[in-house]
C-alpha cells in the first residue's frame, strides 16, 4: 500500500479497513484518531489526527520492523514537528518559559522506559527508550534525565520557538497562574500499535500542560497512567488532564477492564466514567484515552469542558457516564 493510499484509507470508516472504532469523540465535535490498518493485520493507531505519524509506524511495521520501532518512530514525527505545541521542540513551556517533555514507552516484554521533566533534548522518547535499554531502570527525571540523554549521544537544542516564547509572554501580561490542556489542538500524542504477528507496543511523549509550575510532570512518563501495554490483552494511552489520569491510573485500569471482557471502546468509557464519579460529575477538564486490544479491535473516548453526559446519554449516542454509575 503507498503512502498516500494510505493515508486515504486510514480515514474513518473506510470499508472493510478497521475492525473497530478509531474516534475519540467529544459531544459535538468528533475529532479523528488517526489509524493505520489492515483487516488481521498489522494496526497502528494514535491520539488525535496525526496521520503523518501512523503513516510512519506503518512504514516501519511494512518494512519488517519492529513493533517498538514503529510506534517509538510514529511518535518521533510529532516531536520534531514545530508547530504541534504540546508535543517536542515547539512545545509551550512551563511558566518560567522552559520547556520540559515528558515521555515513555513500553514493549511486548512489558519492558518499559520513561523520561520526566526533560530539558534540551528534541525526541524524549528515544530517551525513554535507551533508558529501558541501556539502564537497569525504567525512569529518569531532569537533569539526571539530560545527562544520560547527553552520554547517549542526543544533542541539546533550544526547543523554544518564536511562536510559543511569543505566546508565553502574552499570557505572562494578563494570566494568573492557571496551566492550560491545549483543548482547540489536542497535541499530546499516544501511540499503540501491534505487528503481524499480534505483539503490541506504545509510546507517549508530550510538553505536557502549558505554564504549568517548573518540575510538574503529568500522566504522559508514567506507567499505567499514560499508557500501558500488557501483550496478553491490549495497550490504553490517554490525554489531557494528567493530574486526572494519575489518580486513576487510567491506562492500566483501560486493559485490566478488556482483560476482564470488555471491548476497547467500553473499556474508554468506563475510564472516563471512573474521572467523571471522582469529579462527582464536574466536567472543567479535557480527558481522553485510547485503546487496542490483542486482536487489533480499537476504541477511544474523550470529553472536554461543556461536555454533558446526561444529554449524550439521552441522545442515545453512548451509553457511557450515566447518572446511575455517578451514584452508585
Ligand atoms: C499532561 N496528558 O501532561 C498531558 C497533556 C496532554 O494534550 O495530554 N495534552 O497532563
Amino acid at each position: 500500500m503507498d503512502r498516500r493510499k494510505f493515508i486515504r484509507n486510514s480515514s474513518l470508516g473506510s470499508a472493510g479497513l478497521l475492525s473497530g472504532s478509531s474516534l475519540l469523540s467529544c459531544e459535538g465535535e468528533t475529532t479523528k484518531a488517526a489509524v493505520a490498518a489492515e483487516s488481521g493485520g498489522p494496526i497502528a493507531v494514535c491520539t488525535w489526527d496525526f496521520a503523518n505519524a501512523t503513516a510512519r509506524a506503518w512504514e516501519v511495521l511494512n518494512q519488517n520492523g519492529s513493533v517498538l520501532d514503529a510506534v517509538e518512530q510514529g511518535v518521533m514525527v510529532e516531536e520534531a514537528d514545530p508547530e504541534n505545541q504540546t508535543v517536542g521542540y515547539g512545545g509551550r513551556p512551563d511558566r518560567d518559559g522552559v520547556v520540559s517533555l515528558d515521555a515513555c514507552i513500553m514493549d511486548s516484554e512489558g519492558r518499559c522506559g520513561s523520561v520526566m521533566a526533560l530539558e534540551g533534548i528534541v525526541h524524549p522518547v528515544s530517551v525513554a527508550r535507551k533508558v529501558m535499554e541501556d539502564t537497569p531502570h525504567v525512569i529518569l527525571a531532569g537533569a539526571g534525565a539530560q545527562q544520560f540523554a547527553l552520554e547517549s549521544g542526543f544533542k541539546l537544542k533550544d526547543l523554544l520557538t518564536e511562536k510559543s516564547k511569543n505566546q508565553w509572554l502574552e499570557w505572562q501580561k494578563t494570566s494568573r497562574y492557571n496551566p492550560i490542556i491545549n483543548i482547540e489542538n489536542h497535541d499530546t500524542i499516544g501511540m499503540l500499535a501491534r505487528d503481524k504477528n499480534g505483539n503490541l507496543a506504545g509510546a507517549c511523549t508530550t510538553s505536557g500542560m502549558a505554564y504549568k509550575m517548573r518540575g510538574r510532570v503529568g500522566d504522559s512518563p508514567v506507567i499505567g497512567a499514560g499508557l500501558y501495554i500488557d501483550n496478553e490483552v491490549g495497550g490504553a494511552t490517554a490525554t489531557g488532564v494528567g493530574e486526572e489520569v494519575v489518580r486513576t491510573v487510567g491506562s492500566f485500569l483501560i486493559v485490566e477492564l478488556m482483560r476482564q471482557g470488555m471491548s476497547p471502546q467500553k473499556a474508554c468509557e468506563e475510564g472516563v466514567a471512573r474521572i467523571i464519579a471522582k469529579n462527582n460529575g464536574k466536567l472543567d477538564f479535557q480527558i481522553g484515552f485510547l485503546a487496542l486490544n490483542k486482536k487489533g479491535e480499537t476504541g477511544a473516548f474523550c470529553i472536554h469542558p461543556g461536555f454533558s453526559y446526561r444529554k449524550y446519554d439521552t441522545q442515545g449516542h453512548r451509553n457511557i457516564p450515566s447518572e446511575s454509575y455517578l451514584k452508585s
